[in-house]
Parts: structure tokens; sequence; C-alpha cells
């Protein structure tokens, strides 16, 4: 399968080199894709002198609105890769993900161990939206906020999706798995060391669980987009209670 990787990027120059070196590293090395949001660190510059194609926004518009650009740039391939810039994502474990989608999952996503590594907030606010995830979709999702993923090309050419900032990874895979698409899920390292989150408690967290409540309602009154989408994909077997993916998470 032909898969690129798709890295969006926001004030990221101090750890982007390395990832994209090892992406370059791996024995097969994927095309990547940077969408630099608007960074005003020289970003986008490191992105280039480590051989990867960029997109620049003028302004940071969320990392939503860039990955959602990086799927319409690339949807020639027959998969996406997205990781962080942020080195919390080895690029090491990128082959797993198309090992699991090789084997039949259209969505793959990264997992993490809620460990001691990953700070307690995170860990109570991870917790809380995978269980409630989970039940949205039917489907074992123990990490929902884990932006390390593969997409399938019908994934991203099927789901209706709302662009924005990082509530986007939930509603693809609510809205994914309600269209009878099967996910699979690969076991990663917890990383935290000295990189700094973009994330703003008051702005996203909320962005977040809103989404999540609005999907729940959508449950019960799917929007016109995704009753279109679910005619579309109308022949499509009832979502499967597939095997986690080929390693198993905690
Ligand atoms: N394009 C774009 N990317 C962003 C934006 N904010 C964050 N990112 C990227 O998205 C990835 C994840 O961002 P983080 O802020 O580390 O979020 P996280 O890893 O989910 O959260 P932490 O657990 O706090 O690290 C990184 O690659 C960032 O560079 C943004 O506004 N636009
Ligand atoms: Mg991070």
């Amino acid at each position: 399968m032909r898969v690129s990787a798709l890295v969006p990027a926001y004030q990221a120059a101090a750890h982007l080199g390395e990832v994209l070196l090892r992406l370059r590293g791996l024995p097969r090395p994927p095309d990547v894709l940077v969408v630099d949001d608007g960074s005003r660190d020289g970003t986008a510059e490191v992105a280039r002198q480590f051989g990867a194609r960029v997109v620049s926004f003028a302004g940071n518009r969320g990392k939503g609105h860039a990955l959602l650009e990086g799927f319409r740039a690339l949807e020639d391939y027959d998969g996406v890769v997205t990781l962080d810039a942020d080195g919390q994502h080895p690029p090491e474990c990128l082959p797993e993900f198309v090992r699991a989608a090789e084997a039949g999952a259209d969505l793959v996503l990264g997992t993490r161990a809620r460990s001691a590594e990953m700070p307690a907030g995170r860990r109570f606010a991870n917790a809380f939206s995978s269980g409630w995830t989970t039940w949205l979709a039917s489907q074992p999702v123990h990490d929902s906020q884990c932006g390390y993923r593969l997409y399938r090309r019908a994934v991203l050419a099927s789901t209706p999706i709302t662009p924005g900032r990082y509530e986007l990874e939930t509603e693809i895979v609510v809205r994914a798995a309600r269209l009878g698409f099967r996910l699979a899920e690969v076991e990663i390292p917890t990383v935290y060391g000295e990189e700094k989150s973009q994330i703003r408690a008051l702005r996203d967290v909320p962005r977040i669980f809103g989404t999540l409540a609005r999907l729940t309602l959508e449950g019960v009154m799917p929007p016109a987009a995704m009753r279109a989408a679910s005619r579309a994909e109308g022949t499509r077997p009832p979502p499967a209670r597939t095997p986690r993916g080929p390693a198993a998470a905690p």
C-alpha cells in the first residue's frame, strides 16, 4: 500500500528535524508532507531543509485545518499516516500501522499507555474522552486523543470532517466507525519530554468535549452529511468488533 506521512506542525522547529530524519531512516521511507500552520519559528524552513514537501498557512488556523489540507493534498495515496512534529510519535512505529491496515483495518489508531510519563490532567481527560468515544464508536478506542494514525483513503473520502483544532481527531473516529469502517489499534510508547504543548486548556478542552456532546446527539439525529455518507456506504458490512491491532494496548 502506498502511504504518505502527514505532519501537522505549529511552532515545531525544535523537534521537527529529528522526526523527519527518523522518517527518512525507515526501511521504506514514506513521502512526507508538513503542513506548517503559520509558525513563526522557522518550522517551514526546517521541514524543507530535511526534504519534506511543505504547505504553509499565512496564520494559525488549528491542527484540524492543517490535517484537512494535508488529506486533500495527499488524495493520490492509499493511506495517510499522521504523526506529530514534536517527537512524541516515534517514526519507527510507522511500519506497524501499515501492517495493521494491510491486515484489514481502515483506520489504525496509535494508543499510549496512560502511564506516569503522561501528565495527570491529560491522563484523566484522556481516560474520560476515550471511554466516551468507545461508547459512541461501539468499537474499542483506548486513546481517542492520539494523533498517530493511519487513515485509509476510503475513510478520508467518505467520512464528513469538520475542520477545526484537536477535535477533528475525535470526530473522525466516531463518524468513521458509524459508517462501518474497521478500527484497529497499535500500541506506541508514551513520550513526554521538554517539548512544548500547543493545547490551550480553556480553548481546546471545551472544543473536544463539545464535539463529543455533538456526536452523542448525532447518534439519534444524524446530520445530512452523515445520512448521505451512510447511504453511499450502504453496502459496507456492519462494524465488526475487530481484534485490536497487532499489538495489544494496555
Ligand atoms: N498545523 C497545526 N498543528 C498544530 C497546531 N497545534 C498543534 N499542532 C501540531 O499538532 C501536534 C500535536 O500538538 P500538541 O500541542 O503537542 O498536542 P498533543 O500532542 O495532542 O498534546 P500534548 O499531550 O500536550 O503533547 C504537533 O505536531 C503540533 O506541532 C496548530 O494550531 N496547527
Ligand atoms: Mg504533543
